[in-house]
């Protein structure tokens, strides 16, 4: 690889990532990094079996735990860097637009979630959102200022949380270990309630496969929009747990399909297929952001005036931030 194409590499993963900071309940903000384990930088968990799948590579960690009646509306913000914009006219916060995907969100009970570990705990899927109409749920989380909602279930029992919202960046998941998995854990606890637990869990790391559908996927149809062809796009992990459910098992995901069995997910092959910039990037010439830079027959400019040329398959190369 040219050393172009390794500085262009760096500057576009600088420049484009996001940390999950804030909740809000009800409304109510409840403070920059308040009961938040944040990590130290913005870059992806792109390892789906990493211990980091849980709560990230935790560097930040507030003791707060947050109070969070059964039923709220609860908000979950991301900004490009710890604070948000990066520097004024910052494009990138608070992720950048390129960075496409379904946004999701788990809890797990714990007993003291100011304290508590982050590894073997088990965890259900309270919200999830991915591709509807055209639209990725990245895209409302960018239209609403960093803040995605949902509303804590009504039904599930009181007491301590670990609260884990997740992005999926599918800009480049084309290729194995290409999505690039954004995640924050806050700590929580439930007041008001019923009695419901979920009648499964799954565990992080475990309940991704690095070739789950929802992970491993080319999201460009033919002309460079990101509706993934046309395609329904299937959210990993579990389905939604919901309180008029029958829990994760009832295949309450609306539109999104029932999981397939791990055992019998085939493996990425490896190293062999990892993208290879083809390209640096030139600056004033080349392709358009977004626009096709290389692929079998493919004519026409292999450099990008703008991000980074992609391989996404053997006749589709694309330059992304
Ligand atoms: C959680 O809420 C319950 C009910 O209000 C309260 O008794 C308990 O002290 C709270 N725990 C924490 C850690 O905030
Ligand atoms: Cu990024």
């Amino acid at each position: 690889m040219k050393t172009g194409s390794i500085l262009a590499a760096l500057v576009a993963s600088a420049s484009a990532h996001t940390i999950f900071q804030k909740v809000s309940v009800n409304g109510a903000d409840q403070g920059q990094l308040k009961g938040i384990r944040a990590p130290a930088n913005n870059n992806p968990v792109t390892n789906v079996q990493s211990s980091d799948m849980a709560c990230n590579a935790v560097s930040i960690k507030d003791s707060n735990v947050l109070t969070v009646p059964a039923g709220a509306k609860v908000g979950h913000w991301w900004g490009h860097e710890i604070g948000g914009a990066s520097g004024p006219n910052d494009a990138d916060n608070p992720i950048a637009a390129s960075h496409k995907g379904p946004v999701i969100v788990y809890l797990a009970k714990v007993d003291n979630a100011a304290t508590t570990g982050t590894s073997g705990l088990k965890w259900f899927k309270v919200a999830e959102a991915g591709l509807s109409g055209g639209k990725w749920a990245v895209d409302d989380l960018i239209a609403n200022n960093g803040w995605s909602y949902f509303n804590m279930p009504t039904c599930i029992a009181p007491g301590q949380y670990l609260m884990r919202a997740e992005i999926i960046a599918l800009h480049n998941a084309g290729s194995p270990a290409g999505a690039q998995l954004y995640i924050g854990c806050a700590q929580i606890n439930v007041t008001g309630g019923g009695s419901s637990s979920p009648s499964s869990t799954v565990s992080f790391p475990g309940a991704y496969s690095a070739s789950d559908p929802g992970i491993l996927l080319n999201i460009y149809g033919s002309s460079g929009k990101t509706d993934n062809g046309g395609k329904p796009y299937q959210i990993p992990g579990p389905s939604l747990f919901t309180c008029s459910g029958s829990g994760n098992d009832g295949g309450s995901g609306g539109s999104n399909p029932a999981p397939t069995t791990k055992a019998s997910t085939p493996q990425p092959t490896t190293k062999a297929s990892t993208p290879q910039p083809t390209n640096g990037g030139g600056s004033g010439t080349g392709a358009a952001l977004y626009g096709q830079c290389g692929g079998k027959g493919f004519t026409g400019p292999t450099t990008c005036a703008s991000g980074t040329c992609k391989f996404q398959n053997d006749w589709y190369s694309q330059c992304l931030n």
